[in-house]
């Protein structure tokens, strides 16, 4: 069967998978792995877009170097950034990150011009301060030079097909993120285009995931020694893949996307645009073949991997399973964080911020590196059975248990936990979630899968996924109540 490859961007690293299809089973080898180094310059960060580019095209490299003919294949990254592309067909400068402090407080100033409700009723979208619609009302105050009418709006993936292509399209999953896209229309939402003076002129087309987004253009192809081939429109916002890869039989399940960022909830038909989603700040993410993914963003591993880098800064390196071995032996519940708290969303000295948020609330702070470790662990588990049970709420289902997909859950102790704070079974597999989904959706446009539901069984075949049973539910019952008193969380 033939050879296909993702590229998989995360926020710290990127990764290129071959996947191949054998007696119907999925088998995905690595290719290339590269670190994505965010770049500070003076007060800005930004992505490395162009060695990102260099990296996709080092990947089709080492393919063609170990004899491999490649297929097609597909782009998927983080969501909601962008570039610009100019009049003569090149990019206007380099892209933000989302960390940015661009935005910070930025929300409350846009609210008083277009009410919140009137932007969650027309996108469906959760409100997070760096949404597209967020940085490019930023960068409009800021009178950045990057928005002439005549410029063209492509988030990452889109960017990096761009330059393989030559095409510009603008992919459904991704631009939903924006903030800006209304899902009931199915188009770029004209009326908030309009109440923001964003020109309509910058966006473009959008792309259903599974469509033929070009072909490697000519100059591409001289360069690498390689044939062209089709590039795909996959669910290129990485959580879109995710779920798309989710094991799952049941057609009402709770997935939990665990990476840099935990993304909790379910998978939708109709996107749920309705006063409670706005109050418990729930989105609507377009996904593959016509699905929303009705959940709310969690912080995730973020908080352990800026710790972790501080300590390394300090001269103390430790890799993850040892972090985690320490997190083990430490002391149970000693303290808690809400992993949502804006302290912990810009870069930064994290476990200083975890003491500070500790004696804010009246607690005592966590002191060694297991007790830090511990204390971020146990809060995002205790944080997963608060979102787990607002996604019940809102979507008027009962789970009977969490499936979790991403690197995440290579941290088995935060699997155990989450079973444990939940009170239900976890699912944890397939680890590449992302990469695989955006493999799903290539073989489903070449007519190797009939739909997302075969792609589905398939990965449940090819792939093992372990269950994690509830241990000790009183204490983390006992736990959980302690966990809303002192982060100010309510029911
Ligand atoms: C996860 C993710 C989330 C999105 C965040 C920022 O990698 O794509 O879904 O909210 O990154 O783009």
């Amino acid at each position: 069967m033939g050879n296909i490859v993702a590229f998989d961007l995360g926020a710290s690293s990127g990764r290129a998978l071959l996947g191949r299809l054998t007696d119907g089973r999925i088998e995905i080898t690595e290719l290339h792995r590269f670190s994505n180094d965010p770049v500070q310059v003076g007060d800005r960060l930004h992505w490395d877009i162009l060695r990102l580019y260099h990296e996709i095209k080092q990947g089709l490299l080492i393919a063609k170097n170990q004899g491999i003919e490649v297929n097609s294949i597909g782009i998927d990254s983080w969501a909601v950034d962008f570039g610009f592309i100019g009049k003569n067909g090149e990019l206007v400068g380099n892209p933000y990150h989302y960390r940015d402090r661009h935005t910070e407080d930025i929300m409350e100033t846009l609210f008083a011009q277009i009410p919140a409700s009137v932007i969650f009723g027309r996108t469906g979208i959760q409100f997070l301060q760096f949404n597209t619609i967020f940085q490019l009302f930023a960068l409009k105050q800021a009178n950045s030079p990057w928005l002439q009418a005549d410029n063209r709006f492509l988030m990452i993936p889109d960017l990096l097909r761009y330059f393989l292509t030559g095409e510009m399209h603008n992919e459904f999953s991704n631009a939903t993120t924006t903030q800006l896209f209304n899902p009931v229309k199915g188009d770029w939402d004209a009326e908030l285009l309009r109440l923001l003076d964003f020109p309509a002129s910058w966006f473009g087309d959008v792309l259903q995931p599974g469509s033929q987004a070009g072909m490697l253009q000519a100059s591409v192809c001289e360069e690498l020694g390689i044939p062209s081939i089709p590039v795909y429109a996959v669910a290129e916002h990485d959580t879109g893949s995710a779920v798309a890869a989710v094991p799952a039989t049941d057609r009402s399940f709770a997935y939990l996307s665990c990476g840099t960022w935990s993304l909790m909830g379910t998978e939708v038909h109709k996107p749920v645009i309705n006063e409670m989603a706005q109050k418990l700040n729930f989105t609507n993410e377009g996904g593959v073949e016509g699905t929303y993914r009705l959940l709310k963003n969690i912080m995730g591993l973020w908080i352990l991997q800026e710790s972790r880098r501080v300590w390394e800064k300090a001269g103390k390196s430790y890799a993850f399973p040892e972090l985690v071995q320490l997190a083990g032996a430490a002391q149970p519940f000693k303290a808690f964080i809400d992993p949502d708290d804006a302290l912990f969303l810009a870069p930064g000295d994290m476990p200083s911020r975890i003491t500070q948020y500790c004696h804010q609330t009246g607690q005592q702070a966590p002191e060694t590196v297991g007790e830090i470790v511990r204390c971020i662990l146990e809060s995002l588990a205790l944080k997963y059975r608060y979102v787990f049970e607002m996604t019940e709420r809102l979507s008027g289902q009962r789970f009977n248990g969490l499936h979790m997909v991403g690197g995440g859950i290579q941290n088995t102790l935060l699997c155990q936990w989450s079973a444990n704070a939940i009170g239900k079974p976890v699912w944890a597999g397939p680890s590449e979630g992302s990469a695989i989904g955006n493999m799903a959706v290539q073989w489903i446009a070449q007519g190797e899968f009939q739909d997302i539901w075969e792609a589905r069984q398939v990965i449940r075949d090819s792939f093992s996924i372990i269950t994690y049973e509830p241990e000790a539910q009183d204490l983390w019952a006992d736990a959980y109540d302690q966990f809303l008193k002192l982060t100010g969380m309510t029911e």
